[in-house]
């Protein structure tokens, strides 16, 4: 099963108009074999040049379609300003703004109601990963998701990103993380075979140009979602060109 490869970029709340600028100007120098998503701050989506090379995401969506809901955005709302793609679970939204899987596994059909790919971010702890509770958290993760709702896993991305990963420095290694991912497909593959073939996995966690190579070789690895390496142009383009 040939996957077609996706590089992410989560810009969390960095970034500006010149950001814009340079990422685009580096990525436009450069041939990807792989599909290109930049999540931004919501404010700068509408700020980018239109074009078929380069998608964009949100980094969250609310759950609701409409209403009074101060502060939040909908799916539809952020595809309007530019999405195709919507980050969804984020591990510093589960920690600073209490995300549940509940809400979670919501916002999840809110994007693909609204047309968006989610991009589900799933990942344990450290000190889950010491007590060996990786798997549990996990499966847990992906089955309060896709369990009663398995016909939305073909219109998802899964991103697995360690916490103990996660702007530290300290990536996950490529063994690590392939035995992780194989247990995320064998899961996926629980709810539907077929469909658990196809979807990516990307990994996330102090994704950078020097261990990019190596996690990419890994087979259940389709990509990645680069946090702190993204903000620097020609080391996102450097990443997009080593995948193949
Ligand atoms: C994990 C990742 C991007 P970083 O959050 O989602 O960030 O690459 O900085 O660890």
């Amino acid at each position: 099963m040939s996957r077609k490869a996706l590089i992410a970029a989560n810009w969390k709340m960095n970034g500006a108009k010149a950001l814009i600028d340079s990422v685009s100007g580096a990525l436009a120098k450069i041939q990807v074999d792989a599909e290109v998503l930049i999540c931004p701050p919501a404010t700068l989506l509408p700020l980018f040049p239109q074009t078929a090379t380069l998608a964009l995401g949100a980094q969250d969506i609310s759950a609701e379609v409409s209403g009074a809901y101060t502060g939040q955005l909908s799916a539809a709302l952020l595809k309007e300003a530019g999405a195709s793609y919507a980050l969804v679970g984020h591990s510093e939204r589960r920690q600073y703004q209490f995300e549940s899987d509940e809400l979670i596994a919501a916002k999840v059909k809110a994007a693909i109601a609204a047309g968006l790919t989610p991009v589900l971010c799933i990942g344990e702890s450290l000190t889950e990963r010491q007590q060996e509770k990786t798997q549990q958290v996990i499966a847990k993760q992906l089955a309060a998701v896709y369990a009663s709702h398995p016909k939305l896993l073909l219109k998802s991305v899964i991103a697995y990103e360690p916490i103990w990963a996660i702007g530290t420095g300290e990536s996950a290694t490529p063994e690590q993380a392939q035995q992780t991912h194989a247990f995320i497909r064998n899961t996926l593959a629980s709810y539907d075979k077929d469909a658990a073939q196809q979807v990516r996995i990307l990994y996330g966690g102090s994704v950078n140009a020097e261990n990019c190579a190596a996690l990419f070789t890994q087979p259940d690895i389709d990509g990645a979602l680069v946090g702190g390496a993204s903000l620097k142009p020609e080391e996102f383009a450097q990443i997009c060109l080593s995948i193949k």
